[in-house]
């Protein structure tokens, strides 16, 4: 007998329609940069080799689509709170939101989220380089991306170029163009756990951590 047609999907469903701006054709990374500005005290443009003075951290975590999906994945990078402290952050959070910006394409303009700050770092966010031990594919969000794990995927800006810390909400590209909603919480409901090859109805908001 021949061996079963393979039916296991072990890996997400393709990211390429998730990139309104891009993905860019190309990152230099030796000219590509992170500006960190605004207010608890952030000022600074670190270099990719700059984050090399941040402890570099790999965690197995959980990522959730608003389109019904879930994958976990293994992420390399490093703590929010450690490379805002590297640009010169004090610590606050109180009021204070992360407005993410992408790389982004001269024809298609930037992709953009903000998200409150303080969750973002109580919730251990990452500025991830690394998926499954290599550097992010382009379309992934290379070289950069932020993840808030309590939130869903459209909050995690691919291909990063800017944070500034900000007392103003704004409205990211989906809750503009969809009404997605503005906190991003993950959601009770019925996902579809692509490495697990099953469904689950996840029963409580924020990270999925029980598997
Ligand atoms: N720069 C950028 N980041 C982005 C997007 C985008 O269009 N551009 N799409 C978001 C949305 S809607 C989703 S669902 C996720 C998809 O991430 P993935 O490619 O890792 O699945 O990226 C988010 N980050
Ligand atoms: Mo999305």
């Amino acid at each position: 007998m021949s061996a079963p047609a393979q039916t296991k999907r072990r890996k997400k469903p393709s990211s390429l329609r998730y990139y309104q701006d891009g993905p860019p054709a190309f990152v230099d990374i030796d000219t590509w940069s992170l500006a960190i500005t605004g207010g608890g005290g952030v000022d600074r443009v670190l270099s990719f080799a700059d984050l090399n003075q941040v402890p570099w951290l790999t965690e197995s975590r959980r990522y959730v689509c608003v389109c019904n999906w879930s994958v976990r994945e293994l992420w390399g990078g490093y703590l929010l709170a450690d490379v805002l402290r590297l640009a010169g952050w004090d610590g606050t959070t109180e009021g204070l939101y992360l407005k993410q910006t992408s790389i982004g394409t001269p024809e298609k303009g930037v992709y953009q989220s903000t998200i409150p700050l303080g969750d973002a770092v109580t919730r251990r966010a990452i500025l991830a380089a690394h998926i499954d031990g290599e550097p992010l594919p382009i379309e992934r969000g290379y070289p950069l991306r932020l993840l808030d794990f309590g939130l869903y995927g459209y909050k995690s800006v691919k291909g990063l170029a800017q944070l500034e810390v900000t007392t103003i909400f704004e409205l990211g590209a989906w809750e503009k163009k969809a009404g997605y909603a503005l906190d991003g919480q993950i959601m009770p409901k019925r996902y579809r756990i692509c490495d697990l090859d099953r469904h689950e109805f996840l029963s409580r908001p924020g990270e999925v951590t029980e598997f």
